[in-house]
């Protein structure tokens, strides 16, 4: 891999605020901190444009008495069958489930079954962690 070297202006103030933040997080240095805020901007492009291929996370708390939302949940991964790529599923309690879905595709339409999911009556608490599938991350 070619590496480029190259040189950022900004004020001092900005600079020294950086620094305790990334002495704070435990980077070792700037140019590691840049780095991953390069694949954020990345993954967050390729996030808001919707062409690329992305994966995510759709972490979901749910209680499982309320009357219809295991079967909406049920339903509605089986119409995602090509983006929804494995899932977990943890008893947390007598009534609370806690159940993790791995999607990768089109962004567009993971938001769009994050958003499905994540509005059913019973679902308490949950989201959508968005990330790359690695390719456009070098
Ligand atoms: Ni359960």
């Amino acid at each position: 891999m070619k590496i480029t070297r190259f040189g950022v202006s900004v004020p001092d103030e900005l600079l020294a605020k950086f620094d305790r933040i990334i002495e704070e997080r435990g980077y070792v240095n700037r140019s590691e901190a840049i780095r991953d805020l390069m694949r954020d901007f990345i993954v967050r492009h390729e996030w808001e444009e919707g062409e690329g291929e992305v994966a995510g996370t759709i972490t979901m708390l749910y209680n499982h008495d309320e009357a219809e939302v295991v079967k909406e949940l049920l339903d509605l991964q089986h119409e995602y069958l090509s983006e929804i790529v494995s899932s977990i599923h943890v008893h947390m309690d007598e009534h609370n489930c806690l159940e993790v879905i791995i999607v990768k595709g089109n962004a567009k339409r993971i938001k769009e079954i994050a958003d499905r999911l994540l509005s059913l009556k019973g679902v308490k608490h949950g989201k959508l962690v968005m990330t790359g599938t690695g390719k456009e991350l070098v």
